[in-house]
């Protein structure tokens, strides 16, 4: 999306800083990133096959027909900082591009769905082995449980000072705001 959010043009005064914004199959990364982009983003969906319904579970997200095979990409200029996004594709067999894809990031999104909170363990997994700095944004869908913030921080495993914030990862302002949360936690970490 040509994002109105984004004023300012990028200048030399803009620090390039790179994000990931992972997690597990169908919780909204691609969703995110579009929303988010001010440039046209580079998505790389292929159609759901009826042979991938044997290991892909689309509960809660039927609607899907695409999935993300290799890496959405978008660009959000903020004041001073001009943030590169990396969607991660979701299936553990993707794994493989993990290394590559963080290589260089400043920190990660981690989203994940309360109607199935156990799928974000893997990925959590691989962004605390890797030492990656994140945050964790809940993307709510309609049905999603509600659950109070300290009980979903203890299912997660989440350490006091990681942020969970809720969010909509189709509305622009609701996605910029988990990614500042991400970015406030890594200005904390780096400035401490
Ligand atoms: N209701 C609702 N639907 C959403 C939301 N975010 C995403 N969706 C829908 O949920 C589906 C999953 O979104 P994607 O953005 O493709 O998810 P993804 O994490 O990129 O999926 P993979 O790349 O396949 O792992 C899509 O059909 C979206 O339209 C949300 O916040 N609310
Ligand atoms: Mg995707």
């Amino acid at each position: 999306m040509a994002s109105a959010l984004s004023e300012s043009r990028i200048s030399t005064e803009h620090i390039p800083v790179k994000l990931v914004i992972a997690g597990p199959f169908g919780v909204g990364k691609t969703t995110l990133v579009d929303a988010l982009s001010e440039i046209k983003p580079l998505n790389t969906e292929e159609v759901l096959t009826q042979a991938g319904t044997l290991v892909d579970d689309l509960t809660g997200v039927n609607e899907k027909t695409t999935t993300t095979t290799a890496i959405d990409f978008g660009r959000l200029t903020m004041p001073g900082v001009v943030l590169y996004l990396f969607g991660a594709p979701g299936q553990t067999r993707f794994q493989v591009l993990w290394n590559e894809l963080v290589r260089g990031a400043l920190g990660v999104l981690v989203l994940a769905d309360t109607r199935r909170i156990d799928d974000s363990f893997a990925v959590l997994d691989l962004v605390e082995s890797a030492g990656l700095r994140y945050a964790v944004a809940v993307n709510h869908f309609p049905d999603s449980p509600d659950y109070p913030p300290d009980a979903l921080r203890q299912a997660l495993d989440l350490h006091a000072s990681t942020p969970l914030v809720v969010c909509d990862a189709r509305d622009p302002v609701s996605a910029r705001a988990s990614l500042i949360a991400l970015v406030e936690h890594i200005k904390e970490l780096v400035l401490s």
